[in-house]
């Protein structure tokens, strides 16, 4: 087939209206991008990247990133290092036995990777999509080998197109329906990230009785195929073959600005709870996308600004132009200054609020808990 099957501006259409997910064939086939396997990635790239490292066999609990080990290398050592001949240097994957680890360089923000070669940003062609102007910057790259995984999670904000370009993955998808059913937690927090607490390919059915009831959908994405993950569907992403590369693109929607307060609000709560040192607190609970761990200074700002925002477009204001009902401190200028919010102590205040505003509900004995954490979030019913 030598056409599209799609315009830009059908395959837009789809992309904003479709409830499920679904894969597109045939969209791709001139992007220079199909070019990426690792071979030619690692003469573009020659720095070391991180890659984090899993054992092949599963477990009935997820890897979580914080309790994965670390491995800094080039993709060419990685290169070496897949193909097993113990010929070529694999660099610091020498440690490692192949048949045992699985290894990912996941998440890498392409206009990162790339600087110096800003041109191989337009290999990336999302504007057959309808987005014009969007490409490799604004996108981001995966590379592993055969078991590398994602820990099942759904994204905050947007939707997201996934372009599969070397080797296939296995995609297992849930309906935002099935939250419940997926043992949703913050911890480990990551923002824009709501983790599962269940293996989904192992799942322990006595802990998590509810997954039962989870409806995936399972796709296997080949090299060529882009697959549109709607907004808010949970998703647990596996390799399949010995090398796989794939490129993404999170598309913003208009309801993010909503989910954007949701998440400033957690990041508050969660910092607040877990920050403070306790026996509840040993736990590695921020995970290693996470830069460092934001003052409730930076998080009351933050969430200021994602208010702000967010009834800035829904015109939704009080009286005197103060933009959040409910209860803190405020600066002159109306702004929510502090809350009380400690481990152990009051989160009333920040419960109420979430309440009043509908964003989130939270689970207040887990949180009065505190052992180990704490506040999960659903839709509010
Ligand atoms: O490819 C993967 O391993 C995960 C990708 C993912 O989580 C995403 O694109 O949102």
């Amino acid at each position: 087939m030598d056409f599209k099957p799609f315009s830009p501006d059908e395959a837009r259409r789809i992309v904003q209206s479709l409830q499920k997910p679904a894969v597109y064939l045939n969209m791709t086939k001139d992007w220079p991008a199909l070019n990426w396997t690792v071979k030619h990635l690692s003469s573009c790239l020659t720095d070391r990247i991180r890659f984090r490292i899993g054992k092949r066999t599963e477990d009935r609990a997820p890897l979580f990133e914080t309790e994965c080990s670390y491995i800094e290398a080039t993709l060419k050592e990685f290169l070496n290092w897949t193909a097993n001949d113990g010929e070529s240097s694999a660099g610091p994957f020498s440690d490692c036995e192949f048949k045992e680890f699985w290894a990912y360089a996941d998440y890498k923000y392409i206009a990162q990777l790339f600087q110096d070669k800003p041109a191989m940003f337009q290999d990336v062609v999302w504007s057959d999509f309808g987005f014009p102007g969007r490409d490799g910057q604004d996108s981001t790259l995966w590379i592993g080998t055969q078991g590398a995984n994602t820990p099942c999670h759904l994204d905050s904000y947007g939707c997201n197109l996934v372009f599969q370009i070397q080797g296939r993955k296995r995609w297992h998808l849930f309906p935002p329906d099935d939250t419940a059913c997926l043992y949703p937690t913050r911890i480990p927090y990551e923002e824009s990230s709501v983790f599962s607490r269940v293996s989904v390919v192992q799942p322990d059915l006595i802990k998590f009785p509810a997954f039962r009831r989870a409806r995936p959908h399972t796709v296997i994405l080949q090299p060529g195929q882009v697959l549109f993950v709607p907004r808010h569907w949970w998703h647990y992403v596996e390799s399949l073959d010995p090398v796989t590369v794939s490129v993404n693109s999170w598309i913003e929607m208009d309801i993010d600005d909503e989910a954007r307060v949701q998440e400033a609000l957690t990041k508050t709560i969660v910092c607040a709870l877990k920050s403070p040192p306790s026996t509840d607190n040993g736990d590695h609970w921020l995970n290693p996308t996470e830069e460092r761990v934001s003052s409730h200074d930076e998080n009351m700002q933050y969430l200021n600004l994602a208010a702000k925002a967010c009834m800035d477009k829904t015109g939704d204001r009080t009286e005197d132009g103060t933009l959040l009902a409910g209860s803190g401190k405020r600066d002159s200028s109306g702004l929510l200054k502090t809350l009380a919010l400690n481990a152990k102590g009051n989160l009333d205040v920040m419960v109420n609020f979430l309440k009043v505003r509908g964003f989130v509900h939270i689970r207040n004995q887990e949180v009065q808990m505190g052992e180990r954490l704490v506040c999960t979030y659903l839709p509010m019913t």
